[in-house]
Order: C-alpha cells, then sequence, then structure tokens
C-alpha cells in the first residue's frame, strides 16, 4: 500500500515553523520546505550514490500533532555521514531531535550538529533516543501506511526512504519548548 501524497501547503505551517525555530533557539537545520511536501519523488539527481541507508524504518502512527520516525543508519561510505535535516509530506515541519536528562525527567530538543554517522558504521534512531521528529503531522498516520522521507546531508545530498507505520505506546516523550 502506498500512502497518498499531501497536497496542501498551508499557512499554519509557516507559523509552527517559526513557534518550532523560537523554541530551540539557534539552530542551522530547517529542513521542513513546501516544496518537499508537494513532490515526494523527486529527488533523481542527487541518490546515484547515497553514502548512507536506513535499516528498519519505521514512524509512529498519528492523527496530527507531534509524531517521530526511528531506524537503523548505516553509513557504508568511508568517511563520516552528517544528516542536518529530514522532510516527509505528511508534516511540513520536522527536526532531528535528541533525548536529554535521566530516567524520570527527560526532554527531547534539537540535536545540535545533526545526526553524525562514523565512518562504515551506523547510528540508531529510537523511541528514547535521538529521532526524526515530525513537529505537526496534517495528514493521518495510519498503521501500515507507508511514509516517504528525505534526509538532507551536510554536503547537500539526499537520501530518500519510506517508513512504515506502527503504533507504538512507549517512550511518549514530552516536548518541552522553553527549557
Ligand atoms: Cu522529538
Amino acid at each position: 500500500m502506498t500512502s497518498t501524497t499531501v497536497h496542501r501547503v498551508l499557512p499554519a505551517a509557516l507559523a509552527a515553523l517559526l513557534a518550532a525555530a523560537a523554541c530551540a533557539g539557534p539552530a542551522g537545520t530547517t529542513a521542513a520546505s513546501p516544496a518537499a511536501a508537494q513532490a515526494p519523488a523527486s529527488v533523481s539527481a542527487t541518490t546515484a550514490a547515497a553514502p548512507l541507508s536506513i535499516a528498519d524504518p519505521w514512524v509512529k502512527t498519528a492523527r496530527s500533532g507531534m509524531s517521530a520516525a526511528f531506524g537503523t543508519l548505516v553509513n557504508t561510505s568511508r568517511e563520516a555521514v552528517t544528516v542536518v535535516g529530514a522532510s516527509t509530506p505528511v508534516s511540513p515541519s520536522v527536526e532531528l531531535h535528541e533525548v536529554a536528562g535521566d530516567a524520570g525527567a527527560t526532554t527531547m530538543r534539537r540535536k545540535q550538529g545533526g545526526f553524525v554517522i562514523p565512518a562504515g558504521g551506523r547510528h540508531v534512531l529510537r523511541p528514547g533516543g535521538d529521532h526524526i521528529m515530525l513537529m505537526d503531522v496534517r495528514t493521518a498516520v495510519e498503521p501500515g501506511a507507508e511514509v516517504p522521507f528525505t534526509l538532507t546531508l551536510k554536503d547537500g545530498r539526499t537520501v530518500s526512504f519510506t517508513a512504515v507505520a506502527k503504533d507504538f505506546a512507549g517512550a511518549n516523550e514530552s516536548y518541552a519548548p522553553h527549557e
């Protein structure tokens, strides 16, 4: 089953972006772009030698609001790869997050510098750890849906993948915008 694409980019998306940026302070990665929401399948120019793949990608189901995507980033190259942004048609605003703090008092926040995957190494995205944060789901992510994502690397290349939507009850990190 292929999930349908979104065609609406609402003005509220801009407000959400601004709010997110204001909350997170100076971060250089605002990945969500209206263009990505319109044309999810047009990244052919940069996929020739993608140094990165993602194993077992999945996204938490959500009708609206926030959600997150997970998986294992695998660097198949001989140089470190840095993921600096992500986008998906189902949420106009996407951020790269980490979870900070200890058990009982965790908060999530933007991962400064992005996700760095060492040469030949891997970087796990999981509930309670680093994750791709969907800040504002506009198209309900139903169980079993296949949701397209595009990662932007530090060198400007992009890597696309499809995440399967799963129900997941645990690790409901609370978002603390003004920590
Ligand atoms: Cu998050």
